[in-house]
């Protein structure tokens, strides 16, 4: 055991220091008991929420996998050798590519994976099976931002700048994000907004955040979902009708301002308010806010981001920002909260099923050359675009579908859109194969279980929400059936006799992925994990001879002109017609104590008492039309399907709406009701709101 491992939390894209320290002093390397203490470090200051500090728990885990599964004649999982397991794997996607083509074979990332996992992960899909179908559940996740940003500034660094940088800040406008309960440690950066009175939240739901603007230290507005992108036009217009956007920045570093005014034209105040039902006199009040001059900062989360309209609507945010020249000044900007611990570097190296390693498209015929040449192999042999994640499942049973699929770092069986289509579509398969450490409710749908190491079993780098480069440090050795992701990914290249190097040492795969990022947008080429050991913080792009980037748009924009782009959007048909009569709008989100599908933290007793079963938001109005009280049992249904909660009921949510975090399994997953229509641009499905109707179960109120 090394003595005190200096790593990071292996949940949300905060990425909290922390330390990890033996629970018996003198243990040895494989003593999976340890405990965590939180570390000074710029963004959680030494601060770990719940989750940090009941991470270590899982390590010891009775739940643990820890020899390989493989489902038997009798269709029951049970252990075999890794020999065999990948013996089976490597034949069943032979057999399937030489009979059905390469692109029958499909790879799920995750935005959990290393920067190490994530790169060889895409060159594993791309050249040792050949296949364009590899997408991961960061297109549930980012992909709306990211879309959005790249269009307006030409590169998608989820914050453009360090977090400190909002603790100076004057007015924070947070657009459906609930930091309090998805990242704890972050609040102490906005604690100078609110005491000027300077919070904005922006949620359908009085979340924990914004329970933070009481007191007059801020100001809550909660539009009906969905409707963010009529309350942004509606704000933008005020700003313009105003006057108080600045003409300077909008002259000088962006274009398009004309079309955008003209755009918002109609959308003034009052019919605003119809739309959202947010008061004119809150519209005017938040927009004057924002035009005060002073450090003012936008912030867009999943509330905003996760619809049929999201990348429209992340748009109209930076679009808001623009106007009010806050991207790119040293006390003012925009930025969107990425997620998963390596959600932002998840997004860079390749297992986007449009992209390659740096940020670059896997359309260039130049990022094509640069990353075949690193590859060893001839850039005509590389793959072209595949499917994203929605489409890519979608595809399983179709003609032409993947037949096979490979995932690595998701339990897309609950966290998926209109999850029992998912689970049906899985059990089609010619082969599923999950490496997981648990046996997640995927992986119990799989026909191989492998298990893998978990984070403080192993090195690598993981990229923050920032866009800061950090160290994941092993602790402990891992159990002797666990495996690395990069062994496993070695052994079935080998075994597909692939072309191209698989090394089994991060760091050196780190170098590789340097070098195939160099010259891209998110370049790492000046980095290596013995530099990112000597503590420096590490922003990129980080070209080689550069100290990185902190604030990339400083001084100009992406672009090649480095000017800003203001694309004027509109309003287009929601997923579905809005609730009417007896329906509600269910809304979805997460808890505190639960992370995304629950696979880790369900495991965690102690989280796992204080959040035990699904609960579904009510208003209390709306509960008692219905006969209902608190601790009942309802069903929630649409034509999707029915899920089953508890009701909670509470004067923080409109009576129009109810809602439900996404964190359970079987008939508690609310993504058995949500839909998986997706935005156009960035093939983001409509998570945040569906259509559903309730009713009490037998036994429950009438
Ligand atoms: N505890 C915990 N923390 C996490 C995670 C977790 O699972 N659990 N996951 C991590 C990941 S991957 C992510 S992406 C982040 C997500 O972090 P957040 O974006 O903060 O998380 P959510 O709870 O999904 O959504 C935020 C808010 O959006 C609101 N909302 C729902 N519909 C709408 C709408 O139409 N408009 C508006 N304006 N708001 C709406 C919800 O009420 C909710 O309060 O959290 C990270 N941190
Ligand atoms: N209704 C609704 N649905 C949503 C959302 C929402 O707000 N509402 N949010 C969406 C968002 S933002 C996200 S990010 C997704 C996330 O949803 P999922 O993709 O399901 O994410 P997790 O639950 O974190 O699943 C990760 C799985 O990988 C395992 N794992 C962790 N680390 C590793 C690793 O290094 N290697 C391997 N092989 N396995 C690992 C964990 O044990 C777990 O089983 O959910 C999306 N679904
Ligand atoms: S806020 Fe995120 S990174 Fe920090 S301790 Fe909690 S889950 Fe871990
Ligand atoms: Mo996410």
């Amino acid at each position: 055991m090394t003595a005190g491992a200096e790593t990071h939390c292996p949940y949300c894209a905060l990425q909290c220091a922390m330390t990890l320290l033996p629970k018996v002093p003198g243990a040895p390397a494989d003593d999976p008991r340890l405990t965590v203490e939180g570390r000074a470090f710029p963004t959680n200051r030494g601060g770990l929420c719940k989750k940090g500090w009941t991470s270590s728990t899982l390590l010891d885990s009775a739940d643990r996998v820890v020899q390989p599964l493989v489902r038997n004649a009798d269709g029951e999982l049970q252990p075999a050798t890794w020999d065999d397991a990948l013996d089976l794997i490597a034949e069943t996607l032979r057999s399937v590519r030489a009979q059905h083509g390469a692109d029958a074979n499909g790879v799920f990332g995750g935005g959990g994976l290393t920067n190490e996992k994530a790169y060889q992960l895409g060159k594993f899909a791309r050249i040792a099976l050949g296949t364009s179908r590899i997408d991961y559940n960061g297109r549930f996740c980012m992909s709306s931002a990211a879309a959005a940003s790249n269009r307006a500034f030409g590169a998608d660094r989820g914050l453009p700048f360090p977090l400190t940088d909002l603790d100076a800040a004057h007015t924070v406008l947070l657009l459906g994000s609930n930091v309090a309960e998805t990242m704890p440690p972050f609040l102490s950066h906005i604690e100078g907004a609110r005491a000027a009175g300077g919070l904005i939240v922006v949620d359908p739901r009085r979340s924990s955040t914004a329970r933070l603007t009481d007191d007059d230290q801020g100001i809550h507005l909660a539009p009906a979902p969905g409707t963010d992108l009529q309350l942004l036009l509606g704000l933008i217009h005020i700003v313009i009708a105003e006057r108080l956007h600045d003409d300077g920045y909008v002259r000088d570093r962006t274009v398009g301002f004309a079309e955008l005014r003209r755009s918002v034209a109609g959308w003034w105040p009052e019919r605003v308010q119809q739309v959202t039902g947010v008061p004119v006199v809150l519209l005017r009040q938040v927009a004057r806010r924002l035009g005060s001059g002073r450090p003012t900062y936008i912030l867009s989360g999943r509330g905003v981001e996760q619809h049929v309209n999201g990348t429209d609507t992340a748009t109209a945010a930076i679009n808001l920002a623009l106007i009010l020249g806050l991207p790119g000044k040293p006390d003012s900007g925009y930025g969107t909260l990425t997620g998963q611990g390596n959600g932002q570097g998840g997004r860079e190296h390749g297992q986007k099923s449009d992209q390659l390693p740096g940020y670059r498209k896997i359309t260039d015929p130049d990022a094509r050359a640069h990353v075949a040449a690193v590859w060893g192999v001839h850039p005509d042999d590389l793959p072209g675009p595949g499917l994203p994640a929605v489409q890519l499942l979608a595809s399983i049973g179709e003609p032409g579908g993947i037949r096979t699929l490979l995932v690595h770092g998701s339990n897309l069986s609950v966290s998926a859109p209109n999850a029992g289509g998912v689970r049906e579509r899985l059990h089609s398969l010619d082969l599923l194969v999950v490496c997981d450490f648990f046996l997640s409710e995927t992986a119990q749908l799989a026909d191989v279980v492998l298990p893998v190491t978990q984070w403080a079993e192993e090195e690598g780098t993981m990229t923050s929400l920032e866009g800061r480069v950090i160290r994941r440090r092993k602790a402990i050795d891992p159990p002797a059936g666990a495996r690395s992701e990069l062994w496993i990914m070695a052994e079935l290249a080998r075994r597909l006799e692939a072309p191209g190097r698989f090394d089994l040492d991060p760091a050196d795969v780190f170098d590789e992925l340097a070098r195939a990022s160099a010259g891209g947008i998110a370049d790492y080429s000046g980095l290596s994990h013995a530099l990112l050991d000597e503590g420096m913080p590490a922003y990129w792009p980080y070209p080689a001879g550069s100290d990185g980037t902190p604030r990339p748009f400083e001084h100009r924009f992406a672009h090649a002109d480095g000017l800003a782009r203001i694309v004027a959007v509109s309003v287009a048909r929601p997923a579905e017609p809005a609730a009417t009569g007896d329906e509600l709008t269910l809304i979805t989100g997460r808890l505190l104590e639960h992370y995304q599908s629950g696979a880790q933290t369900r495991r965690v007793p102690e989280l796992m008492d204080a959040r035990p079963r699904l609960e579904a938001t009510l208003h209390p109005a709306t509960a008692a039309d219905r006969g209902l009280a608190d601790g009942d049992d309802i069903e929630l249904s649409n034509d999707r399907g029915v899920v089953r909660a508890r009701v909670t009921t509470t004067t923080g949510i409109r009576p129009d709406t109810v809602f439900l975090p996404f964190h359970y399994p079987d008939d508690h997953s609310a993504n058995l009701l949500t839909s998986d229509a997706t935005d156009p641009i960035s093939s983001m499905p409509e998570f945040k709101t569906a259509v559903v109707r309730i009713r009490a179960m037998s036994g429950a109120a009438p």
